[in-house]
């Protein structure tokens, strides 16, 4: 493994007997699944380690594995892993931790998080891809739990090897990923893709109700009483935003989910050729080049967000009209 990033992230690893794993707020199966399966590989191979993964649980990931409570004088000068997050705001329940550094393990462009050991890999479809490659590369074990939960990771972030962030590197993890665990990994799925009857319902709201404008931007601004009325949850729009993919009328399209509690709206967009995170970081976000995420504090500031993205839009098409 010579002097790879690879060996850089497990030497520092090594180096600490107090660990603590972190990902993004709101998390997804890849931050989610990329904290536990890194934790339990160094419980694995380190079992005299204290290590933890943190952030607020979510009731439908718990088939990954249980996320842990710290107490945060125990953790002092721990090692921070920080996974799938480039922007320290972004990261969940650190806000008392007393961290000696940063270890940092991301695809996201990276942002305000500078780690003493820093790998980020635009390249990489997945967080998961690169913990795959992590504990394929160095001594780090992992059994068939592990296993699972990267696999899942990376199918979920890359939307079942769909999306542009997938190469053929993604295939030879995934490859290696298999070979060497022996996961059943068709029975896996349905950790993935299960779901209710009042989400399939809500699917059709979305499609029944989004506008798209001249310009292909598809939008639609979902009001607190709709999911109510559907018994769906704030992250359910942003959990379907791919299932309006290769849509012919559409290239850029933005669910924006008002959150009464926290006076915000939620928002989540994805294109298929502009580039929208410059949008998104105007608007308290951010995210990959035609996969980003923002928050909204009102409404005059959504209607200037979606027509700043139907301009975007615009351009795209005069421009693409031009090239012909
Ligand atoms: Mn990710």
């Amino acid at each position: 493994m010579n002097n790879s990033i690879e060996k850089k992230v497990y030497k520092k690893i090594r180096e600490y007997d107090k660990i603590v794993i972190a990902r993004h707020i709101g998390p997804d199966p890849d931050a989610i699944a990329s904290t536990i399966a890194l934790r339990d590989s160094i419980r694995l191979t380190f079992p005299d380690k204290k290590v933890v993964a943190i952030g607020l649980g979510v009731s439908k990931f718990k088939s990954y594995g249980i996320l842990d409570k710290i107490d945060v004088e125990e953790y002092m000068g721990a090692l921070l892993i920080v996974l799938d997050v480039p922007n320290i705001s972004r990261v969940d329940g650190i806000e008392n931790l007393n961290y000696k550094e940063i270890l940092k393990i991301d695809h996201h462009p990276a942002e305000d998080i500078k780690g003493s050991v820093d790998w980020t890999d635009e390249e990489s479809c997945s967080t998961c891809q690169m913990i795959a490659e992590l504990l394929l590369k160095t001594p780090l074990k992992m059994d068939t739990k592990i296993a699972g939960n990267l696999y899942l990771g990376i199918v979920s972030d890359s939307d079942r090897f769909l999306l542009p962030y997938t190469t053929n590197k993604t295939f030879l993890v995934v490859h290696e990923l298999i070979k060497k665990s022996k996961i059943d990994f068709t029975s896996l799925y349905n950790y993935l893709y299960d779901r209710n009857l009042d989400e399939v319902r809500f699917q059709g709201y979305i499609a029944e109700n989004m506008k798209v404008t001249e310009n292909g931007l598809g939008y639609l601004i979902i009001p607190s009483d709709i999911i109510k009325e559907y018994r769906v949850d704030l992250a359910t729009p942003a959990n379907l935003i791919n299932s309006f993919n290769y849509i012919r009328e559409v290239i850029v399209w933005t669910f924006i989910t008002e959150d009464t509690k926290n006076g915000v709206y939620k928002v989540s967009i994805r294109s298929h050729g502009p580039i929208v995170n410059q949008v998104a970081s105007k608007y308290n976000g951010g995210g990959h080049k035609y996969a980003s995420g923002a928050r909204i504090a009102s409404k005059s500031e959504v209607d200037s967000f979606i027509a700043d993205l139907d301009k975007l839009c615009e351009e795209y098409k005069r421009a693409s009209i031009s090239n012909l």
